[in-house]
């Protein structure tokens, strides 16, 4: 049966762009057709995050949230990262793989510390090799696929790259997986800034939906986002980047095609309204059944307890195996 994993990190409120890239398809589909591990990636938060009683409070809420999209516990296993000890083990021998040279080309390390230093802050080391950690995740499942978002494409070639690594130098160990991308709104863009990506750690809130905002703040949202110059409604993403993305976000709520949908709109005003209708639509049963969920943390935590037991038990025979191809002594 093919193994799917995939993961959020609790570096801010989960947004629309997770939903539409990521964890929708989890609900809708993967979790019914394979063997599916889903992860509150929570040790790459700290590859940013300073305030624990924050990495507490969003990584309870990831959870919560991946429960709220349609996650069931009785068809895949939801965890936290930091139950599982397996990521960290791994983590090492991926780091002993990988190339510092490679770990600096990686986009995401360029941007994040870019903004780390403009606040001020330090950049952590971990920022750098987090996507060792990221590979690690994926690697230690025997994972075929990995559903993601455009943006994790990078990451996932580099997990690819460490994977056939390993296993010519020490033996076959990992299975190569491969990345797999929404059909349509595989990278949403911010509604006040349509040529970045739609991310929830940036600082500038208003052109970012979150999946439990209320639906008078979306509506405000989708109405100021930014469109462009020229009246008529095309599909362009490289000329007209904040209509196309509003045609990417409506089309992918509706289950229709951007570039058809973009001949229905003769006004700016109409793709807005519809678009936010759609999401509002969208979300409404997410925020609904959240609000369920956050009543019952217990429920949640007896989910991610169970998931931790059961993926615990898949990645250890791999890492262990993993451990002794590199020429480490056995254990017991
Ligand atoms: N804007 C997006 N459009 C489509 N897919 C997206 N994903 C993230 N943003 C978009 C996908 O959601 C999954 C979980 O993302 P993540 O938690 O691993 O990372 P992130 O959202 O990219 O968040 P960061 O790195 O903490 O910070 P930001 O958001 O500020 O960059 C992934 O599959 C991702 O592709």
């Amino acid at each position: 049966m093919t193994r799917i994993f995939s993961g959020v990190k609790p570096t801010g409120h989960l947004t629309l762009g997770n939903y539409l890239g990521a964890m929708r398809r989890w609900a809708e589909t993967d979790q019914h057709r394979a063997d599916a591990l889903f992860c509150v990636v929570d040790l790459h938060a700290l590859t940013v995050d300073r305030d624990p009683a924050r990495v507490r409070r969003l990584s309870r809420q990831a959870a919560t949230l991946l429960l709220a999209v349609g996650l069931d516990p009785e068809r895949c296993t939801l965890f936290a990262q930091s139950h599982v000890d397996e990521h960290t083990r791994l983590a090492y021998l991926m780091e002993c793989t990988a190339s510092d040279g490679e770990m600096r080309r990686m986009i995401q390390y360029k941007e994040k510390a870019a903004r780390e230093q403009a606040r001020g802050g330090s950049v952590r080391l971990s920022l750098l090799t987090y996507p060792a950690l990221m590979a690690a995740d994926v690697l230690a499942y025997g994972t075929d696929e990995v559903p993601v978002g455009e943006d994790q494409a990078q990451h996932m070639e580099l997990a690819r790259d460490l994977a056939v690594r390993f296993n010519q130098r020490y033996g076959m160990t990992f299975v190569v997986p491969r990345a797999t991308l929404p059909a349509v709104a595989a990278r949403v863009m911010d509604l006040q800034e349509p040529t970045s990506k739609m991310g929830k750690s940036h600082v500038r809130t208003a052109g970012i939906v979150y999946l439990l905002d209320e639906p008078e703040a979306v509506r405000k949202k989708v109405s100021r986002a930014v469109t462009d110059a020229g009246r008529d409604v095309v599909y362009d993403r490289a000329e007209r980047p904040g209509v196309a993305n509003l045609l990417d976000v409506l089309a992918a709520c509706t289950g229709g095609d951007p570039e058809a949908l973009a001949g229905d709109y003769a006004s700016y005003g109409a793709l807005k309204k519809d678009t936010a209708e759609a999401v509002v639509e969208l979300l409404r049963p997410v925020r609904e059944r959240h609000a369920e969920l956050a009543a019952d943390p217990g429920y949640v935590d007896a989910v991610l307890r169970s998931g931790a037991e059961r993926a615990r038990g898949m990645a250890r025979p791999r890492v262990d195996a993993a451990y002794q191809a590199v020429g480490l002594m056995p254990a017991g």
